[in-house]
């Protein structure tokens, strides 16, 4: 279904996967929008009056009314442009995708940002309690191109998180996190990804990226000695 570009608006940030997650979901669907690039250490009274709550991006402004928190936007999205569905259509596999995707933010995520955010023994303990967490991803993906099958879908989408932001930090963290000895399939799944052309066109080009996370966002978090 073809939309006006005007009637679509994607408040977001290039380096944040909440937002490329928003991208990606729209691009799935073939639907034009107006992205305005939020400068979130300096935060707009339009990102404030249209996220009052958590005052975060990504916010989705669909006919004037917004949409905040991205696995909510990726649901309201699916259910608004029915075409390329990215969930499931089945009542189990649709709860299943919903409980991978809360698993992947209100766990792992939490976890990586802990290996970011810690030095010596407590960052180890983080790298072995973010692997310990990825593992039951890992046996998802056993025997399947992508979360969601065949297709890409919205666990995928999701899971980007950990593609492309906790294994680019990597290299910045001195740790491997997801190392391919442990983690066979997730790196297979990575590759599958990469394959995409919708990833290819939605996620933040590397060097770009690692030169943010590294002037940026490491700053903020480990304090530099
Ligand atoms: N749970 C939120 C997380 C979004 C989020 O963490 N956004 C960050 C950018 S990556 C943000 O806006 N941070 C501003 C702040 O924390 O004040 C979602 O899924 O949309």
């Amino acid at each position: 279904m073809a939309e006006r570009s005007e009637e679509v608006k994607l408040l977001g940030m290039w380096a944040s996967p909440f937002s490329r997650r928003i991208e990606i979901a729209l691009t799935i669907k073939g639907v034009p929008y107006e992205f305005s690039e939020q400068d979130i250490t300096n935060k707009s009274a339009l990102l404030l009056q249209l996220n009052p709550v958590h005052k975060m991006i990504p916010v989705l402004v669909h006919h004037g009314k917004p949409i905040s928190e991205s696995l909510v936007i990726l649901e309201y999205i699916d259910d608004t442009w029915q075409n390329n569905p990215i969930l499931p259509q089945d009542p189990y596999e649709k709860a299943m995708a919903r409980f991978w995707a809360k698993f992947i933010d209100e766990q792992i995520c939490v976890a990586a940002m802990k290996v970011v955010g810690k030095t010596g023994e407590e960052k180890d303990a983080a790298v072995e309690a973010t692997r310990d967490l990825l593992k039951f991803l890992e046996k998802e993906l056993v025997g399947k191109d992508f979360f969601g099958g065949k297709n890409l879908g919205f666990v995928d989408i999701v899971a980007t998180l950990i593609a492309f932001w906790v294994m680019r930090t990597e290299e910045i963290v001195g740790v491997k996190v997801v190392p391919v000895e442990i983690f066979p399939e997730i790196h297979r799944w990575v590759k599958n990804l990469l394959a995409n052309d919708v990833i290819k066109k939605c996620i933040p080009p590397e060097d770009e990226h690692l030169r943010y996370i590294k002037d940026r966002m490491v700053k903020l978090i480990i304090k530099p000695a």
